[in-house]
């Protein structure tokens, strides 16, 4: 898979260079761009913002830098993301679904938004990472393609997709490693005790009792 993020922030991205993510680009199997749309302005001072038509506050993203950015990357089958609090709510279902894809190109907001125009020309899958608002798109493109990235074959183990939470609808129980007990807190005796059945039976109930607690929702889904 191949993404390309066009942004005014480029240097925000090492996130995406550590851990899981650099392996799977190491692995080539997945190539992130990150495309800086201040080198596109046809400004002479290679301004990317302006003030909004009809007044109000702040600026606002112009199209031109915009337009040339994503024409530079898009090609016939490339999604077009763009990573925005009006957008649809995020959630794995939509991360599965964008897993799929041979080629993402993310658009990172800035300031107060962009011009309308680059959404009406390019009808971009407009997307919300939950309900509060950030000082820009660039945390949430991140958001959004860490979490896709576990969904494309060869990132993470199979079994590790299937074990954690929201795979099953359920938050995912408690976990421990060595050492078995630490400042007088002891491992639950059932995980020390090789009986799988009997561990599997306990993460379930710990699963469902978890869920019941902090996200009854899930069961009403
Ligand atoms: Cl995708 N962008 C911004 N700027 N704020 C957000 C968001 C996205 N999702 C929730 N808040």
């Amino acid at each position: 898979m191949k993404i390309d993020i066009l942004t005014l922030f480029p240097e925000s991205f090492s996130y995406l260079n550590s851990s899981i993510l650099k392996r799977a680009q190491e692995n080539n199997i997945i190539e992130i761009n990150l495309i800086d749309i201040r080198n596109f302005s046809k400004d002479k001072h290679k301004k990317c913002d302006d003030y909004p038509f009809g007044g109000g506050a702040g600026m606002l993203m112009s199209v031109q830098p915009i337009y040339d950015a994503l024409k530079s990357v898009q090609k016939e089958n490339s999604k077009i993301i763009f990573p925005s609090p009006s957008g649809e709510k995020f959630n794995a279902n939509i991360a599965k679904n964008l897993s799929t894809y041979d080629h993402l190109i993310f658009i990172c907001g800035h300031y107060e938004g962009i011009d309308q125009r680059v959404i009406d020309i390019f009808n971009p899958q407009e997307i919300s990472i939950g309900d509060y608002v950030l000082t820009g798109g660039e945390l949430a493109s991140m958001v959004i393609i860490d979490s896709l990235s576990r969904f494309v074959t060869g990132v993470i183990s199979k079994e590790s997709l299937e074990e954690e939470s929201f795979s099953s609808g359920k938050l995912e129980y408690p976990q421990y490693t060595r050492p078995a007990q630490f400042m007088g807190l002891k491992v639950p005796d059932v995980l020390l005790s090789g009986n799988h059945e009997e561990i599997a039976k306990w993460r379930e109930k710990k699963s469902i009792e978890k869920t019941k607690n902090i996200r009854p929702d899930l069961f009403n889904n």
